[in-house]
């Protein structure tokens, strides 16, 4: 690590205490900004970086509802308006119990870099309450959403913050939150994305993030003359991210053969086919059951109860060309990379955000697989996000192909970009390097233009 990497970090640490996942997702990308602030002292002087790291706004709020019994509860939300210098704040809410502010601020923290890499014009925020959505009617979620709206809405708006889904955010949650902030600000405008197809919604967002995810693996697998036919895959989670990942896998050739939620997973090696998939939708979106059903369900699948006090995830110690991590943060460690790599994986997409720990990266950069970081290999759904708010503003609508192809282009995109720079700087061929690298330029050559605010 280098000086200005240590005293940075020392600094990060001490002003924000207690954000273990904001500080690893800062540390990642200023040991790759290290050589880029060494050619360029300008970005040092003006102290690009130490406010990239710093929010332009965090806003927290008391969120009460009242459920089914009439008993009233109490939760956190949050909005982090991370950097809005090449466009307004953009990015997910998240609802889940874990949620706290470190949580979000590095999710923030890493939607700056991966807006930018989209080459769309939207700045990084993110947002989400501790509120559980699991075992909760859809009477309770209604009012839950409508309870964080009546604050949130007083801080964002089509042209200065528009949120999206994350975990425990998808089409219901942006339903019931858009028809709360309609109704309070009395405007029908784009100020969420993720919305229905017949109120102002973009053909292909649901499909997006894990379109983006396998897309980018098949540009990975281009620099080596390859394609996804034939390849067997690992996917975990089993939400929305998951589902259209295992979607365009079977698009293109491949197999998927795992799926997971946070109490096990599944592995049929077998595949899991379009009828299977066609089951999970149901399962998870319509009925909100668990993972193990699917094992019921389909005599050729087994289910896996896993233990989260063990130091490996069986799931990730299975034979398999290719994984799409696509749950949450840090869901593969040291030992579970070294499984991987054991087992045959050459192909890691991210689908989730900084899914890796440091040591599982490490791993993966010094076997020389090709590694695919979530604030590029996942910047497919924002991107669709961007795509849908265009449309939002020339109140028209694009056609399936249309934002197939547009989206496509965006990987080719982000994953052409991240090579080039990950060259130019000395390190060919690493994403990591390249995604934050080719990230930041752009946040910073418009900070820069901006002045000192
Ligand atoms: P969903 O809520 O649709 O699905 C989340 C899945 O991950 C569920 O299967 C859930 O299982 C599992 N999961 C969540 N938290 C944990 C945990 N702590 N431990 C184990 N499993 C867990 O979310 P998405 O599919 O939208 O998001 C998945 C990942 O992709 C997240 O990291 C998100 O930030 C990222 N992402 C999402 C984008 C989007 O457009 N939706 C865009 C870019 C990235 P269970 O039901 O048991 O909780
Ligand atoms: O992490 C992410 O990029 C998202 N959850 C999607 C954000 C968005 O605004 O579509």
């Amino acid at each position: 690590m280098s000086d200005y990497v240590a005293d940075l970090m020392a600094q990060v640490k001490a002003k924000n205490a207690a954000q273990p996942e904001f500080h690893q997702a800062v540390e990642e990308v200023a040991e790759s900004l290290a050589v880029v602030l060494d050619k360029h002292p300008e970005y040092r002087k003006a102290k690009i970086l130490e406010r990239i790291i710093e929010p332009e706004r965090v806003i927290m709020f008391r969120v009460p509802w009242m459920d089914d019994q009439g008993d009233v509860h109490v939760n956190r939300g949050f909005r982090i308006e991370m950097n809005s210098a090449i466009g307004p704040y953009k990015g997910g809410l998240r609802f889940h119990p874990s949620v706290n502010l470190g949580i979000l601020k590095f999710l923030a923290f890493e939607q700056v870099f991966k807006n930018s890499l989209t080459t769309l014009p939207m700045g990084g925020g993110k947002g989400g309450s501790d509120f559980d959505p699991k075992g909760k009617s859809d009477d309770e979620v209604m009012r839950f959403c409508q309870a964080f709206m009546t604050e949130l809405c007083r801080h964002i708006g089509p042209n200065t913050d528009v949120p999206a889904g994350d975990i425990g955010v998808g089409g219901r949650e942006i339903g019931f939150l858009f028809g709360i902030y309609k109704k309070i600000k009395n405007e029908f405008t784009g100020v969420l994305t993720g919305k229905g197809l017949n109120w102002g919604g973009s053909l292909i967002r649901p499909e997006a993030t894990g379109y983006g995810a396998v897309y980018f693996a098949a540009n990975m697998l281009g620099t080596r003359k390859e394609t996804l036919e034939g390849k067997t895959c690992l996917v975990s989670g089993s939400g929305n991210v998951a589902q259209y990942t295992i979607e365009k896998v079977l698009d293109l050739g491949g197999k998927c053969i795992t799926l997971s939620d946070s109490g096990g997973f599944i592995h049929d090696p077998d595949g899991i086919d379009r009828d299977k998939l066609a089951f999970v939708m149901d399962l998870k979106n319509v009925r909100r059951g668990r993972i193990s059903e699917y094992a019921d369900k389909f005599k050729s699948a087994t289910y896996t109860a896993v233990d989260p006090s063990k130091d490996f995830n069986p799931l990730w110690n299975i034979k398999a060309d290719c994984a799409f991590p696509s749950a949450t943060q840090n869901e593969i460690n040291g030992k579970d990379a070294d499984n991987l790599l054991k087992n045959g994986v050459y192909v890691v997409s991210e689908g989730a955000n900084m899914p890796s720990t440091p040591d599982a990266i490490k791993k993966y950069v010094d076997a020389k697989i090709l590694y695919g970081p979530g604030k590029a290999a996942n910047a497919g759904g924002v991107a669709v996000s961007g795509l849908e708010m265009s449309q939002n503003s020339m109140r028209y609508g694009w056609s399936r192909e249309e934002v197939d192809n547009k989206l496509m282009g965006i990987m080719k995109n982000i994953h052409d970009a991240c090579v080039a720079a990950s060259d130019k700087y000395g390190t060919p061929y690493n994403y990591v390097n390249g995604a934050n690298i080719a990230g930041f330029l752009k946040v910073a050559d418009a900070m820069m233009d901006q002045g000192i605010v």
